[in-house]
């Protein structure tokens, strides 16, 4: 692959101006905030699996489905995925932050969700073919981990997903590639991006956005880096290239932030200062739609251009080193 002379995009995505498109008083029924929803692309319609916060404090999942992925959306009047403490105690303070895969193999789709336990956030597993009833895996990483997503087909024999463990030591959190023989089981965890240092927008703390995206030059990946500063936390996006046939290859990686928090809906809300996307869908035309939380209150969405995409993580560098993994 060839190093291209870095190219600079200002808006790599554009802001839909019916922004936040889907807000907590639209919501049938009372909650605190709607925000993090998962994606799937129905192919006649979008459906966002909402992440809605009640009044406790707990958060569950409720379906929300669109023809344009832009606005008259139906939602359920009832959650389509609630907390099941009883049987699963990993759930007892809800669940959180749905990403969403189709897993051809399965024809199923398959959702890692943070489950939010007595002993700290963890990743569970469910999968569903309808959205109404879902089947639980339980829990697949224990705590702290979250911001999982699979990749949508096996490699060789195993599957593939991407998590981030947060260690004691606080020696980073970074984005880790772990595989399974069957979805349950997962090991050989290696890192795979590591958040950065010092000053870095992208320093101490990183994870992944929505699912990687199967592209004709590599898995698009998109990740947040959390920056610490005097006045709480700051969340931006960066990009990323994987191999496609061996996905622990990174191939390219943003030094630069490419979208972060900026409109008012994003600055000011229950957390100041977040852009949290975990779905994208691209459509025939090219165009990724990306969802997003905003500030921990709503949902908007931002239009990018895959060929400008490429075209910018393509001139972006390449990584110096991979950093532990060597498995595939
Ligand atoms: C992360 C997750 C997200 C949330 C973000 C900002 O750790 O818990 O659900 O949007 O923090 O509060």
């Amino acid at each position: 692959m060839i190093n291209r002379k870095r190219k600079h995009y200002p808006d790599l995505f554009k802001r839909h101006p019916a922004n936040p498109i889907l807000k907590a008083s639209m919501w049938p029924y009372p909650t605190n905030s709607v925000f993090n929803p998962g994606v799937a692309d129905l192919d006649d319609e979008t459906l966002l699996l909402v992440r809605v916060e009640d009044r406790r404090g707990f958060s569950h999942f409720t379906v929300a489905r669109s023809r344009n992925g832009i606005d008259h959306w139906e939602i359920e009047r009832e959650p389509a995925l609630s907390p099941e403490p009883k049987d699963h105690p990993e759930e007892v303070w809800g669940i959180e932050d749905p990403r969403i895969v189709y897993l051809d193999e399965a024809e199923e789709w398959a959702i890692t969700y943070t489950a939010f336990s007595s002993g700290g956030p963890l990743v569970s597993l469910a999968t569903t073919k309808d959205f109404k009833t879902f089947k639980r895996l339980g829990p697949v990483m224990p705590p702290e981990d979250k911001d999982a997503a699979l990749f949508p087909k096996r490699f060789g024999e195993r599957w593939l997903m991407l998590h981030r463990p947060v260690p004691v030591s606080q020696l980073g959190a970074h984005i880790w590639l772990s595989y399974s023989p069957d979805l349950k089981h997962w090991g050989d965890h290696g890192i795979l991006i590591e958040a950065r240092r010092g000053g870095w927008w992208d320093a101490n703390k990183i994870g992944l956005g929505p699912p990687p995206l199967r592209t004709s030059e590599g898995w698009l990946i998109l990740y947040h880096g959390v920056r610490q500063t005097a006045a709480g936390c700051l969340y931006r996006l960066g990009l990323a290239l994987l191999d496609l046939e061996v996905p622990s290859r990174v191939l390219r990686r943003s030094d630069e932030w490419v979208f972060g928090p900026e409109m008012a809906y994003e600055r000011a809300g229950d957390v100041a200062d977040v852009v949290f996307p975990c779905g994208w869908i691209l459509d025939r035309k090219g165009k990724i739609r990306l969802y997003y939380g905003a500030a921990d209150t709503s949902i908007a969405l931002a239009i990018g251009e895959l060929d400008q995409i490429l075209d910018y993580v393509l001139s972006c560098p390449k990584p110096e080193s991979q950093p532990l993994h060597c498995f595939l």
